[in-house]
């Protein structure tokens, strides 16, 4: 069989001096920690060849929830190379979210933080899961002490470009999180698309300051520099000031926009402080024009701003260089997100599914080998988000300009993206529900000078029930991880409805505005 499997490709791109430094970071405790590509190739052999010796079936899922670090990178790596799936689930899950992951995707492995064994691995035992193992961010945890004991070299197991590399969970507008399937095919084929439509270099090196737990850092990001043998400064955490002093070494950064406020909210970006800088990359949350415009007039360069889903990888871009498939238009606008990416296609259609005029406000969907199979046993749901001819419904709205660039408008699809985090207010909704005395709830979003936007609560009690709303708060915060937590919360008589009964959560957005 022709394998497709996704590692061998990154593997053919490493540099041949296997030697040369891949990726530069500092310790939990500041030392400086260099990792050459024979590192990251070695070490994942040992990590591949340890899943190996569990003799699992092909594709089972490798569910991990750790601190960002260069070994996190090599079990991800690990996974693909030992034909299994990897699931990432963001550090801030709480145990009720963990559970449900559990349960849902059944995993044959579970890998935690040291710190967390006690109850992860609890549920996870108890879900029926075989093998936990701990993976600290300073190299400690039973997954390194076990993978010491395995060879470093290792035969990439063959794949097939539509065999599962990752499931994604993305949360649902009602009901409970979907994993998305994301095959070898789709995200090789995204990798490459961005890598010529980017115009990867040779002497690239990139910034990586973002988590790796979802599509942007785990595959953008990282793909990106890998399919281009390109170095990476490794960030475990984002400070705006580390950040901006690494630009002088660097190349091409990739952030959501509440980095680049918090990036313009310190003296020390300057224009020469990015003069070594060829690429600055948006994405995961609408850009203010203001803060592109700043960020312009701050460094003398024009952000580029791109738009992808957890279902999708990348879909949309503005132009690196010139575009041939459109005139040769080579401006990067702010407020829209470009083209369709080459090989993708994007449409605007209306509530019929029919195809919009140019400009006109519509449903975006999409079409093209980065488009995910489906959601993880919902056979229901995947079929409700694809059209009979196979296009995805985004849940966003958007339009499309004469000149081709698309602009995303809103979202049919009630979600709140904080800091480039989604929060589905149905989730957030249901926990506060729950609580005792709370007849409903409802949550919106609001604009954030930091974060873009954060949800606010609007709570309902029960009858002759007086509710306090820092225990309301208080409570969320055991149950939900932090990000979701609404900002604010308060108590009123009623909700605000239309003549169907249902909550005028456009009102309650302009009313709360200012908190
Ligand atoms: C932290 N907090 C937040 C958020 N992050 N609140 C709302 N939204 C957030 N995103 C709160 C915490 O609950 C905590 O509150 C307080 O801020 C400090 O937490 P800490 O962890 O120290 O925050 P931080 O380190 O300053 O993190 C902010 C951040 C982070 C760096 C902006 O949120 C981040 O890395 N965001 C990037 C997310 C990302 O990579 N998204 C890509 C998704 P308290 O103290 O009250 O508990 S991929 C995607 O969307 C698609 C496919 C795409 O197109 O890329
Ligand atoms: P996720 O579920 O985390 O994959 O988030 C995907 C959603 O993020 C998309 O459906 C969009 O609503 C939003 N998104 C991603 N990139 C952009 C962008 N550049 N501008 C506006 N929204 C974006």
């Amino acid at each position: 069989m022709n394998s497709q499997n996704l590692f061998e490709a990154l593997r053919a791109a490493f540099p041949e001096d296997l030697d040369q430094i891949a990726i530069e970071t500092t310790s939990a405790s500041g030392e400086p920690l260099h990792y050459s590509w024979r590192d990251l190739d070695r070490a994942s052999a040992r990590m591949a060849n340890l899943l190996a010796s569990l003799q699992l079936p092909a594709g089972s899922r490798i569910a991990v929830q750790v601190e960002k670090s260069v070994e996190a990178v090599m079990l991800y790596l690990a996974t693909l190379r030992a034909g299994h799936v990897f699931l990432p689930l963001n550090t801030a899950y709480q145990s009720a979210e963990i559970e449900y992951f559990i349960t849902n995707a059944e995993p044959a492995v579970v890998v935690c933080t040291p710190a967390n064994f006690g109850w992860v691995s609890k549920i996870a035992f108890t879900s029926g899961v075989g093998h936990v193992y701990t993976l600290g961010d300073d190299r400690t945890g039973s997954l390194l002490e076990r993978a010491m004991h395995h060879s470093d070299a290792q035969q990439c197991v063959a794949r097939k470009a539509d065999d599962l590399a990752a499931i994604l969970y993305t949360s649902g507008t009602t009901g409970r999180s979907k994993g998305a399937m994301l095959s070898h095919g789709n995200l090789l084929s995204n990798a490459q698309t961005l890598k010529d439509y980017w115009g990867w270099q040779k002497d690239d090196v990139l910034i990586h300051a973002l988590p790796i737990f979802h599509v942007h850092g785990l595959f953008v990001a990282l793909h990106g520099a890998m399919l281009n043998g390109s170095p990476m400064i490794w960030f475990s955490r984002f400070e705006p000031g580390a950040v901006i002093d690494s630009m002088q070494r660097a190349t091409v950064f990739m952030g959501v926009p509440t980095l680049y406020v918090r990036m313009l909210a310190d003296a020390r970006l300057t224009r020469e402080a990015a003069s070594h800088m060829r690429l600055f990359i948006s994405g995961s949350a609408p850009m203010l024009v203001e803060t592109h415009g700043e960020w312009q007039q701050r460094t003398g360069q024009v952000i580029l701003e791109r738009y992808g889903m957890s279902e999708t990888i990348m879909l949309t871009s503005n132009p690196y260089g010139p575009d041939k498939r459109h005139d040769g238009q080579s401006e990067r606008k702010a407020g829209t997100v470009g083209f369709a990416l080459p090989g993708v296609e994007v449409r605007i259609t209306n509530e019929e599914g029919r195809d919009l005029p140019v400009g006109e406000i519509g449903g975006i969907q999409v079409r093209g080998p980065n488009v995910f199979s489906g959601y993880w046993r919902m056979p229901e749901k995947t079929a409700e988000e694809f059209t009979a001819d196979g296009w995805f419904k985004t849940g966003d709205l958007g339009r499309i300009d004469e000149r081709g660039y698309v602009s995303i408008v809103g979202r049919s699809k009630d979600l709140i993206i904080s800091g480039g985090y989604n929060v589905y207010p149905a989730e957030v909704e249901g926990f506060i529900n729950e609580l005792p005395g709370v007849a409903e709830s409802a949550l919106v979003g609001v604009p954030h000078a930091d974060f873009g936007e954060v949800g606010v609560a609007v709570v309902v009690p029960k009858p002759g029930v007086e509710l306090d709303a820092q225990t309301i708060i208080g409570a969320l915060k055991t149950r939900l991880a932090n990000f979701k937590i609404p900002k604010r919360c308060l108590v009123v008589s009623e909700l605000p409805r239309n003549t169907m009964g249902k909550v005028q959560k456009n009102l309650l957005r302009e009313q709360y505005r200012e908190h």
